[in-house]
């Protein structure tokens, strides 16, 4: 079933108003359907086709995914990998420099050399691998222009996560490139199950998003009863990673003086110049995300 919310906006149907919520209010959607994967191609057609793998960027168009199912990704995954190894514009890091873990078909099935009862809590979208930070339930996704370390932006971002138990443990947290917080988000409920959240931006970049995943680090019994739950990853799906612009030219950009096609390349320096060069304008505009994706899916 789908719930809508939608400030001051009509309630309509979720796959028409998608497309066209350029520059409106927030509209969110929590969606207990049997099956998520329609919310993920909704989210997949808002973000763009194609599917740009990993091909060099910056792209004009078309979105990026992970499904760590590839045997090339390690059990123990550095966080650049999916930028260095793998191009695809998104670099991982969590608060305490833990690692990453992906699971593995036969040996660690749903992480189960972690905690032998976890293939009883999780379940995938993308068979058969998972995505988890290690020693902590935080970590954070920055992105580049894809294979390069000029930093850059997306607008839109979403994750699948499996066996959410607790209403308020898990989310999505969305900031642009001052830090700014433009949307929290949290995941809908589905124990065993799967669970998705995402949203676009109409107006907005988003410089990096926070993940929650459940409220401990993986390990522990998943015993929500007690408060406890342990939630891990599967999917994560964002638009081309696009260069954050030049100072000068966001300024130009400013008095619509010149157009997209003279945005440069920049370095991690002009990327630091131009934040300050923003502040302002930024705090004048409204938050205003496009669309928002939740869905849940029982199995
Ligand atoms: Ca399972
Ligand atoms: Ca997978
Ligand atoms: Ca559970
Ligand atoms: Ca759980």
């Amino acid at each position: 079933m789908y719930f809508f919310t939608i400030p001051l906006v009509s309630m309509i149907s979720f796959a028409l108003i998608a497309p066209s919520l350029a520059n409106a209010l927030s509209t969110t959607f929590h969606d207990n359907d049997a099956d998520i994967s329609n919310t993920v191609s909704a989210f997949q057609a808002a973000l763009g086709h194609p599917d740009n793998g990993s091909a060099p960027g910056p792209l004009a168009n078309g979105r990026r995914q992970i499904n760590w199912d590839a045997g090339i990704v390690p059990f123990r995954m550095p966080g650049d990998f999916f930028n260095e190894r793998v191009t695809r514009g998104a670099v991982f890091s969590t608060p305490n420099q833990s690692q990453f873990r992906v699971s593995n078909d036969g040996f660690d099935n749903e992480f189960d050399t972690i905690n032998a009862t976890y293939p009883d809590q999780f379940d995938t979208f993308s068979a058969p691998r998972l995505f988890t930070p290690f020693d902590t339930n935080v970590l954070n996704v920055n992105f580049f222009v894809s294979g390069t370390n000029i930093p850059a932006t997306v607008s839109g971002f979403g994750a699948i996560f499996t066996d959410v138990d607790l209403p308020d443990s898990t989310k999505l947290d969305f900031f642009d490139t001052q830090g700014q917080s433009l949307l929290s988000l949290y995941a809908p409920t589905n124990p065993q199950g799967l669970s998705f959240i995402g949203a676009t931006f109409s107006t907005k970049r988003v410089g990096r998003v926070q993940i929650t995943t459940g409220n401990t680090t993986i390990g522990p019994n998943d015993d929500p009863s007690n408060g406890v739950d342990v939630v891990v990853l599967d999917d994560f799906l964002y638009s081309e990673p696009q260069p954050v612009p030049e100072p000068a030219t966001l300024l130009l950009l400013g008095t619509g003086i010149v157009g997209i096609g003279l945005w440069k390349r920049k370095t991690r320096a002009i990327h630091t110049s131009m934040i300050r060069a923003d502040i302002q304008k930024s705090h004048q505009d409204e938050v205003a995300p496009c669309c928002i994706y939740s869905s849940s899916q029982y199995s």
